[in-house]
């Protein structure tokens, strides 16, 4: 069976992980850090990065938008990508903006409320917290609140790679026990909800929960 690595709080774990559910396609989860750089990890991925698809007959593929675009060439339905070339590039913006800007302030979030304080041994520094968010959330979150949809489509009202990609980082924000604000963003809040709503979203849930759990008394990432 196909084997995916990398620890469930990965925003780009996450995306694969439900691009495979949404796919049908059957897998199973292998901790791994990917801050611990051994051999066998390098020899996976040189980049020492997550996550790694690991098939059946031992190929390795890397990085969660080869691994999402190569799930969509073995099993094409249902589509996540659009067909029409101006769709596929929307989509495919949506994923990249999931993939850089939205995952450098989640996980920055991420890192502040759950890996700091235990490496740290100080308390998370309120103040610290929302003098980041006030500085680098509107940037990146007023523009996504202009374009969330009412549904569970930012592209032609079709749920896709690109909701799945901004959802994953977002789900960081609730991970680190401060969740999007609702209030601020609500077009965007309602409709990330919608996405974690989805059964593919919430398969990764107890996976997740359990790993924020490990880094938040470790400071580091589960391992087998
Ligand atoms: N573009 C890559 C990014 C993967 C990535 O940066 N993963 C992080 C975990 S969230 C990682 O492995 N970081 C370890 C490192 O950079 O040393 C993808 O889409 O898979």
């Amino acid at each position: 069976m196909n084997q995916l690595h990398g620890p469930a709080t990965s925003p780009f774990v996450r995306k694969t992980w439900i691009a495979l559910q949404e796919k049908g396609i059957a897998f199973e989860h292998r901790q791994l850090d990917p801050l611990a750089k051994t051999s066998a990890f390098l020899a996976m991925n040189p980049l020492g990065r997550v996550p790694v698809l690991e098939e059946d007959d031992g190929t390795y593929i890397c990085d969660s938008s080869a691994i999402c675009d190569y799930l969509e060439h073995v099993q094409p339905e249902p589509r996540l990508y659009p067909e029409a070339p101006r769709d596929r590039a929307r989509a495919l913006w949506y994923e990249e903006y999931g993939d850089t800007a939205l995952t450098q302030i989640c996980a920055r979030v991420f890192w502040m409320h759950i890996i700091i304080p235990v490496r740290s041994g100080a308390p998370v520094d309120p103040a610290e917290v929302g003098a980041f968010v006030d500085e680098h959330f509107p940037p990146a979150l007023d523009y996504l609140e202009t374009q969330a949809p009412e549904g569970s489509g930012i592209v032609a009202g079709r749920f896709g790679i690109a909701d799945i990609s901004l959802a994953s980082p977002l789900r960081l924000l609730d991970l680190a026990g401060a969740p999007l604000d609702a209030q601020r963003w609500p077009r965007l809040e309602a409709y990330y909800r919608r996405i974690m709503g989805r059964p593919s979203a919430q398969s990764v849930v107890t996976a997740e929960v359990a790993a924020t759990e490990v880094f938040r008394t470790t400071g580091n990432a589960p391992v087998e």
